[in-house]
């Protein structure tokens, strides 16, 4: 998905009824397509995140700036996977660092754990976008009880550290 028209391409599939928008759950449907396997509830974090007018769903110029952002994280992921598929959580933190998002050690863990399916501290490309979606979030959230109640699995949200 590298340049403008085929990214319209694709979101013109996703709108298959040419709404003009895409929900999240089609999003959801569309990413599972390309082996990206989110729970509904990360899709509508990230449609949130970019939904610029606030309408609920994504139109293509937001859907755009989401891609920028997916591209970004998939990046930093390639370069520190090194050809084994995942990273480990000492990557993951690196990785963090990179996409310049700073978490104290308790935050960052309890993150980790509550994305890595696997609980075996291999991370992959969909579970780091997901603690991605998650960390930017809660820096672009006003109130830190704004993310909490998004994502309610989160225990130690009240121990990020929000850099920017
Ligand atoms: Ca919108």
């Amino acid at each position: 998905m590298e340049n403008a028209v085929v990214l319209r391409e694709w979101f013109d599939r996703v709108d298959a009824a040419g709404t003009g928008n895409i929900t999240a759950p089609q999003l959801q449907s569309a990413l599972a397509v390309g082996n990206l396997d989110f729970p509904l509830s990360v899709v509508q974090q990230m449609t949130r995140m970019y939904d610029f007018d606030r309408n609920g769903t994504m139109s293509f110029e937001e859907f755009l700036a989401l891609n920028k952002f997916l591209q970004k994280v998939q990046g930093v992921f390639s370069t520190l996977e090194r050809g084994r598929g995942f990273l480990s959580l000492e990557d993951v933190y690196e990785a963090l660092i990179k996409l310049g998002f700073s978490l104290d050690s308790p935050a960052f863990y309890t993150v980790c754990e509550s994305f890595d399916k696997s609980k075996k501290g291999m991370v992959r490309l969909d579970e780091f976008i997901s603690i991605c979606i998650f960390v930017q979030s809660a820096r672009y959230a006003q109130h830190v009880s704004d993310v909490l109640f998004n994502v309610s699995q989160y225990t130690a949200v009240g121990h990020l550290l929000l850099c920017n």
